[in-house]
């Protein structure tokens, strides 16, 4: 069974796959310079459902992550056990956790963990990946993301960062997201001058860049771009769902 044994040494496996949830870890991994293994895991197989990795993860999702005799699944929840274990000098987060920093930083990424993430995704299902054509979905959730991202907007115009003066956990959260939005949901970030401002910042960290080719994927993000279009075009072509 797993403990929370603290190890002073990292021995990380993060078992990942290209996509926004995975790419907060190893974007944080890559910002904290750990050594790491990265396991590429199989979504198109279902390798997530396997029992060898319900064993680390028992949702059955991406990412999740061991360390030594630790497991810790859910993005959030790993983003913060990093920072907790390996960022004494709060290079991504606010230490010690008593100060305001932290506890915005914290705001800000349960904002991402409970709105953000789960209304885009839902955004990403309805305008590419459904096997329906639902104009109720899309509208739904393409509304619900654009209003969040007018949150976003309205934050970033008053600070550089989500939490304050610096860059952290909650910045690379919300980032993995909105970097997926220009593909998935065809919207334009200079609507949002101030999101388009911080993308573009985060995205020339060189840590970032590292992180984005961590797992290898079998095609580049051009290509999957490319599907993506293709999909979105097929689906708004069928027509409307039968949903009584
Ligand atoms: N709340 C979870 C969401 C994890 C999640 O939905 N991951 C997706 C990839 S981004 C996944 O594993 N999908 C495969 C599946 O649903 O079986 C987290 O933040 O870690």
């Amino acid at each position: 069974m797993f403990s929370t044994t603290t190890n002073p040494t990292p021995n990380i496996t993060l078992y990942t796959s290209a996509t926004p949830n995975s790419f907060k870890i190893s974007i944080a991994l890559e910002e904290l310079a750990l050594p790491y293994t990265a396991r590429a895991v199989n979504l198109t197989t279902q390798e997530q459902k396997e029992p060898w990795l319900l064993e680390y993860n028992p949702n059955g999702r991406l990412p999740t992550l061991t360390d030594h005799d630790t497991r810790v699944f859910e993005s959030g929840a790993i983003l913060l056990y990093l920072v907790q274990k390996y960022d004494p000098e709060g290079r991504i987060s606010y230490k010690p956790e008593e100060t305001p920093g932290y506890t915005e930083m914290l705001s800000w990424l349960m904002w991402q963990m409970g709105g953000l993430g789960p209304m885009q995704g839902q955004a990403h299902h309805f305008t590419a990946f459904a096997p329906v054509r639902s104009s109720w979905g899309i509208e739904r959730y393409t509304t619900e993301t654009r209003r969040l991202y007018d949150v976003l907007n309205t934050r970033l115009t008053e600070s550089p960062f989500l939490a304050g003066d610096r860059f952290t956990i909650a910045d690379i959260a919300t980032y993995s997201w909105v970097r997926a939005s220009p593909n998935l949901l065809d919207f334009q970030l200079g609507e949002w001058p101030a999101i388009q401002r911080w993308h573009d910042g985060i995205a020339g960290r060189e840590a970032v860049q590292r992180a984005l080719k961590v797992p290898g994927s079998s095609i580049t993000e051009d290509q999957f771009a490319e599907i993506v279009r293709e999909k979105r075009r097929v689906l708004m072509g069928w027509v409307e769902a039968d949903v009584r």
